[in-house]
């Protein structure tokens, strides 16, 4: 059994929706022990797109990293997202950000997500579950590379608290 972190996010259609329902089909697999308030925040890649809402949860697992990833490009699949230009506008996207403290360097799959120390729109969802997790190879906890990657700025607006959205049955 694993623990993962995953992170999600939507910037077409129904966005809370596609939150929810990804949620809701990860829970087939996943258990989900926690997730986080919904942020709306500005795209980063082509601007001309529109903004996106962004959430993480954590949860636990049966499945290997390379099953875990398979499932979830299955259920992108299913949701209906198509392929795009790169960090092109999407249904619904669920990375992968942290399994256990395991590190994966292959073609295709790279965990930790390469992009968490660079994302607020990462680090502040997963700062609202995970603040004291320790990053496996920058040796630092979520909140210390929220503060960091902030420097002072705001952080990207709370559109909803977790209970709000997407109430967790535990
Ligand atoms: N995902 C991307 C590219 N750009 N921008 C925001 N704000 N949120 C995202 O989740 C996001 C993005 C590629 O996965
Ligand atoms: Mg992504
Ligand atoms: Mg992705």
């Amino acid at each position: 059994m694993a623990q993962v972190y995953l992170g999600l996010g939507s910037n077409l259609g129904d966005r809370e929706a596609n939150l929810r329902e990804a949620l809701r089909r990860l829970e087939e697999r996943v258990t989900l022990e926690s997730v986080s308030a919904l942020y709306e925040t500005p795209p980063l890649g082509p601007p001309d797109q529109p903004w996106y809402l962004n959430a993480a949860c954590c949860g636990t697992t049966e499945l290997e990293p390379r099953k875990l990833l398979a499932f979830i490009k299955e259920i992108e699949r299913e949701m209906g997202r198509v392929p795009t230009v790169r960090w092109g506008p999407r249904i619904i996207d669920i990375d992968i950000l942290f399994y256990d403290g395991l590190i994966v360097h292959t073609p295709d799959l790279i965990i930790p997500h390469p992009g968490i120390p660079d994302r607020l729109f990462v680090l502040a969802p997963l700062a609202d579950i995970a603040p004291g997790f320790t990053h496996p190879q920058l040796k630092e906890p979520i909140s210390v590379l929220l503060d960091r990657l902030l420097g002072g700025s705001q952080a990207p607006r709370r559109v909803a608290e977790a209970e709000e959205w997407y109430p967790c049955t535990r």
